[in-house]
Parts: structure tokens; C-alpha cells; sequence
């Protein structure tokens, strides 16, 4: 189970209510991107994704961020290029946020931190049979990290705030179709930093390719107020808690080199 993963040992968020306690794996997540010392590879190749927006099904609020939940069960929505050498299917995005537009991202460029950062989620299907196996597998996972600013209204992420007052509290879920993910992309997705880390919850397992995006989207003040009225608790508990501040904290890069598919 996640509980007897090694991983659980290492530095918690407070978020998860657990004491900080020995010190992990040597290649966590989330970093900070030191632009001057990330190194620019010119092998890098184009991401590509394919998504079909039919294979989106539900949204849940699982008491630590809304999860938008793609069938997996086919290669019908895929990722592959990049610094990737196998074909990954995507499971399911979600975000991370802060009670304020002043912090809220999970990694950070030079420092400079976001009000909030969307994770879109992927599992190698070439090496394993199942999510559940990816994860704690080398290689397992790769997730594209995108800032989110504060601007104009982001017209594509519109059809998901909506849905969202029906997964208010913890453990809730609707159906929810056709939202192609690739709409939450920035313009440019050829510009990224990547490097080798870890998933930022239980079991914090060092499965993830990480693939940054250099460009942040843009969304309202408005929709990110829609995040925030999300509940941590479920709708039995008689102390209600917004979602807010779902982020881990900064984690050493211990000698990890970060490249740039860009110079
Ligand atoms: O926070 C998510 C968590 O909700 C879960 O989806 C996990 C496994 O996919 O991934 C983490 S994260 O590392 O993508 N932040
Ligand atoms: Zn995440």
C-alpha cells in the first residue's frame, strides 16, 4: 500500500498533517528550475500529444485537488516525444493552488512562484500493465507541468470551473465529458525544462519524468476564486476546510541535472 512505501518517511507537507521525518529519495519533487544552470539539449525532441477528448470521464475531488479522470484503458490518449522513449497514456489532470495569487505552484523558475500549477498525468504503457504498477516503477510516469498566471479569463478551462460546485466536498464525483486537455496547453509546447523526480503526494515515488513548460497560461482571478471554494473536508465533517495551499514543499536537487529543450 502507499503507507509502507519508504517514501512516506520523507519530508511531508503540513498539509498531510504528518510530522517531517527522515529525509527521503535523492530525486523528489517538486524543484526549483535554476534557468542560468539548466542545461540546454539540443536532442530534445518535439512533445507530442494526442488526446481524445473521448476518453474523459469524471471529475474528482479526492480531499487534495479535483482530478479530471481520462478512460486508460486504450492508447487512445497519448503522449510520446519529447525527452520520452516509450509511449505514455494519460490518466488524469489536476492542479495545485495557494490562498492567494502570491504562491500556489509546486515548482518554481528562478524562485518566482505562481499562483497555481495544472498537472497533466501519464503512465508508460510500453514497460507496464497498470497505473498502479507505473507508479512505483522507474520510468513509470511522465507529467507535464503548466503555470498558471492570473489575466484574462481562460475561456477552455471555463467548461471545467463550472462542473466544479458539484465536486465541492471530499469524495465527490460527476461525470464529465469531452474536455480535451491539449486546450489547456500553452501555445507553445516545444519550449520545456525536464528532469527526473517524484510524485509531490503519497507515495512520493521517483517514477515521474517531469516536462516543464516554459510558457504559463493565463486564467481569471474569478476561476481561480472557484478553485479555492473547493472543500479538503467531506460534507459529514462538522469542520469545513477550503482547498487551498495543496502544494508540497521544495525539495533538494541533490546533483539532478535539469535540461532545456530550448537555449
Ligand atoms: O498530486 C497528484 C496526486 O493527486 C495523484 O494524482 C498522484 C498520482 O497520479 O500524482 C500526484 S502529482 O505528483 O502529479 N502531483
Ligand atoms: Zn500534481
Amino acid at each position: 500500500t502507499a503507507c509502507s512505501s519508504k517514501y512516506v518517511l520523507s519530508q511531508m507537507h503540513p498539509m498531510w498533517q504528518e510530522p517531517l521525518a527522515i529525509p527521503g529519495g535523492d530525486r523528489q519533487s517538486p524543484i526549483d528550475i535554476v534557468v542560468r544552470k539548466s542545461l540546454f539539449d539540443p536532442q530534445l525532441k518535439p512533445l507530442v500529444p494526442a488526446y481524445d477528448p473521448q476518453t474523459c470521464q469524471q471529475i474528482w475531488n479526492n480531499g487534495y485537488s479535483f482530478l479530471v479522470e481520462y478512460d486508460d484503458t486504450t492508447d487512445k490518449s497519448t503522449l510520446k516525444g519529447g525527452p520520452l522513449e516509450d509511449q505514455f497514456r494519460l490518466c488524469q489532470f489536476h492542479f495545485h493552488w495557494g490562498e492567494s495569487n502570491a504562491w500556489g505552484s509546486e515548482h518554481t523558475v528562478d524562485r518566482k512562484l505562481f499562483p497555481a500549477e495544472l498537472h497533466i498525468v501519464h503512465w508508460n504503457t510500453e514497460k507496464y500493465d497498470l497505473f498502479e504498477e507505473a507508479v512505483m516503477e522507474d520510468n513509470g510516469l511522465a507529467v507535464i507541468g503548466v503555470f498558471l498566471k492570473i489575466g484574462k479569463r481562460h475561456e477552455g478551462l471555463q467548461k471545467l470551473v463550472d462542473a466544479l460546485p458539484a465536486v465541492r466536498h471530499k469524495d465527490s464525483v460527476v461525470d464529465f465529458e469531452r474536455f480535451d486537455p491539449a486546450c489547456l496547453l500553452p501555445s507553445n509546447i516545444n519550449d520545456y525544462w525536464t528532469y527526473h523526480g517524484s510524485l509531490t503526494t503519497p507515495p512520493l515515488t521517483e517514477a515521474v519524468t517531469w516536462i516543464v513548460m516554459k510558457q504559463h497560461i493565463e486564467v481569471s482571478h474569478d476561476q481561480l476564486a472557484v478553485f479555492r471554494s473547493l472543500l479538503f473536508t467531506s460534507a459529514e465533517e462538522e469542520v469545513q476546510k477550503g482547498m487551498v495551499n495543496n502544494f508540497r514543499v521544495q525539495q533538494p536537487l541533490r546533483g539532478r541535472t535539469v535540461r532545456s529543450s530550448f537555449s
